[in-house]
């Protein structure tokens, strides 16, 4: 476990990844030593766990401020363009999803933090790879705005820990599943919005082709990875770029015959639109054997048990 004298900071960390990492943070490190941050209003969850302040990650004056004033050490820098989002605004998410990650870079290169999370994704890798079970040292061939963005990052991260010895930490993410907070704006949502559908109104039109499979991760284990990860010693992590992350794969017709188990008048249908083409250029499942080997990546979830947890939370709340 790392030092107790760490105090973080989260960025993004209103969206589905940072709701529920920074309440883990709080758990672990305490209440005094974590700092969410995002762009909205603080929102009811995470309020009771820690602080919060409204901080523009593209505001490098305002970040440099917080992070030397409440002298923070490890930023978790979650805010990002999905996939989808991305394709819509291609250079503000080109911006937004490198510039500030540079800016913490500097920060650590000058000794103000000591160590940074960055998330990337499978979107790195693209076309022309072979679809099943993508190795960690393939070739990138990104075609998305997004893909692009994240394989780019994931060259800068490994520059600096090549030039500078900055300890930066990053996960390929695979689609996230969670109930706590939303998904919003990538192409794996469907498997988020699915489970809503299904408790409210027992059907779904999903934007995926019913034969699309794409690897898929349930947010407890995302969130254990994440935490392996960044409590890893410095040494065992070998991959300086981003280490891939598998979890699970499934196709939207599978993920609906795993409801159906559970609410058996659940229908679905397919009319599939733009994030179709993001889809195809994706993997379909993930070799993550190099995290499981380097710090222990493991997992408690698979199709089954997610979808059960899945939909007993979303009854509760939606209740
Ligand atoms: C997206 O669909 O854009 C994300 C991702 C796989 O990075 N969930």
């Amino acid at each position: 476990m790392s030092s107790p004298t760490e105090r973080i900071l989260v960025t993004g960390a209103l969206g589905q990844i940072g709701t529920e990492l920074t309440l883990k943070l709080v758990e672990l490190y305490g209440k005094e030593n974590v700092f969410a941050s995002g762009l909205d209003k603080w929102k009811e969850g995470i309020t009771e766990a820690g602080h919060y302040e409204r901080l523009d990650v593209s505001n490098f004056d305002a970040m440099t401020n917080f992070i030397k004033e409440h002298n923070i050490t490890t930023v978790y820098h979650l805010a990002s363009l999905l996939s989808g989002t991305s394709e819509k605004q291609p250079l503000f998410a080109w911006k937004l999803n490198l510039e500030p990650l540079l800016h913490l870079c500097e920060l650590a290169k000058q000794g103000v933090i000591s160590k940074i999370f960055w998330p990337s994704s499978i979107a790195v890798f693209g076309k022309g790879l072979p679809k099943e079970n993508v190795g960690q040292e393939v070739v990138l061939n990104p075609s998305t705005v997004y893909g692009i963005s994240k394989m780019a990052g994931e060259k800068w991260c490994e520059y600096y820990f090549d030039k500078y010895g900055v300890d930066v930490r990053s996960i390929r993410y695979p689609g996230l599943i969670s109930w706590k907070a939303p998904a919003g704006g990538g192409t794996t949502d469907y498997a988020v919005e699915i489970f809503y559908e299904a408790v409210e109104n027992g059907n779904y039109t999903s934007f995926i082709k019913e034969d699309t499979k794409m690897p898929m991760l349930y947010m407890d284990d995302a969130i254990n990875a994440t935490i392996k990860l960044m409590t890893a010693p410095k040494e065992d992590v070998k991959v300086r770029t981003s280490y891939n992350l598998g979890g699970m794969s499934f196709n939207p017709k599978e993920l609906a015959e795993e409801i159906t188990k559970i609410i058996p008048d659940f229908t679905i249908k397919y009319e599939p639109d733009f994030r179709q083409a993001i889809a195809d250029s994706w993997p379909a499942s993930i070799d993550d054997s190099v995290a499981k080997q380097d710090w222990g990546l493991s997992y408690d979830f698979d199709i089954k048990k997610m979808s059960e947890d899945m939909i007993k939370n979303l009854k509760v709340k939606l209740a």
